[in-house]
């Protein structure tokens, strides 16, 4: 868990989940869909490889088949973002503070 600030922040979800479907309406970082607190539903069905590489994340790096959020902290506190028992397939998620945007 980690505290932030009210900041507005982008949240980039990937999946190795691959369909043959239309993309995703937030399949692109300048798509991004705002998101609130609680749960969102979402798909990552046809959605296409856009962001950036990141070490942390499994296998060689990349974040395939990415979606794209944002969200505005309306208070300091902690945010807890999660995919547990929401997915059936080995999630990623970055955070990026605003200003960060890939
Ligand atoms: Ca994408």
């Amino acid at each position: 868990m980690k505290s932030y600030t009210p900041l507005t922040s982008v949240v980039l979800l990937c999946s190795s989940a691959v369909f043959a479907h239309s993309p995703p309406a937030n399949d692109h970082c300048a798509d991004a869909s705002e998101i609130y607190l609680g749960t969102t539903p979402f798909s990552t069905v046809n959605a296409t490889t856009d962001g950036d590489m990141h070490k942390e994340c499994a296998f060689d790096g990349q974040t395939y088949h990415d979606i794209w959020y944002t969200f505005t902290a309306g208070a300091t506190g902690t945010l807890v973002v999660s995919t547990c028992n929401l997915v059936d397939y080995d999630s990623d998620l970055a955070v990026y503070l605003g200003g960060e945007f890939p």
